[in-house]
């Protein structure tokens, strides 16, 4: 009788334990898909701070910002979780080349790329926020090898709206990469929601 018990004591353990791991596993996944930034500018000041999460199957960007130039901003994730200010575009000489291209999952042009967002309206202020819902990528795929970071353009982004009254062959190979947005004047590296942060 008593082995019987013992024995019972024991499955009821293994059963706990698994539902516990199965727990800690649910709530490794959900902070797999979560993560947030803080945007600095290339003086280094905090201009913003960015949230990712995955919301209702659909991923939710949730943006904030400060201290930047009013007007339309071109606002994409870029391929790299490098926020570089010394890395200069040879091309242009913006800082930040370091986070790479738009954010892209498979081999899309502007304004298809997976990291494209609308833009963001700052204010005569200086503030802005939004939030966006995109289902171009969950958000644990933002944090793969070489990460992924939040960029803010100096110019609205044209989404490589050309019409055909100024391009008769359509928008160029420079537009459709970046929609012709200027300089990055932003930078925030999307990192992990850490677990117990929640
Ligand atoms: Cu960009």
């Amino acid at each position: 009788m008593a082995g019987k018990y013992h024995l019972l004591a024991v499955v009821a353990l293994g059963a706990g334990a698994t539902a516990l791991g199965a727990a800690v596993a649910e709530r490794l996944t959900a902070a797999d898909q979560r993560g947030e930034a803080v945007i600095k500018d290339a003086d280094g000041n905090k201009v913003g701070s960015l949230r990712v999460e995955e919301r209702d199957g659909k991923t939710r960007i949730t943006v904030t910002a400060q201290g930047l130039p009013p007007g339309y901003h071109g606002f994409h994730i870029h391929a790299k979780g490098v926020c570089d200010p010394a890395s200069k575009d040879p091309a242009t000489g913006s800082p930040f080349f370091s986070a790479g291209p738009h954010f892209d999952l498979d081999s899309h042009s502007h304004p298809e790329h997976s990291g494209d967002l609308p833009p963001l309206l700052v204010n005569g202020d200086g503030t802005g926020s939004a939030t966006v819902t995109t289902d171009r990528f969950r958000p644990g795929r933002l944090f793969d090898r070489d990460g992924s970071a939040i960029i803010i353009h100096a110019a609205p982004d044209n989404q490589a709206n050309i019409p055909k009254r100024y391009a008769k062959s359509g928008p160029d190979a420079e537009t459709l990469k970046t929609g012709d947005s200027g300089a990055r004047i932003a930078c925030g590296v999307i990192t992990k929601h850490g677990p117990g942060r929640a």
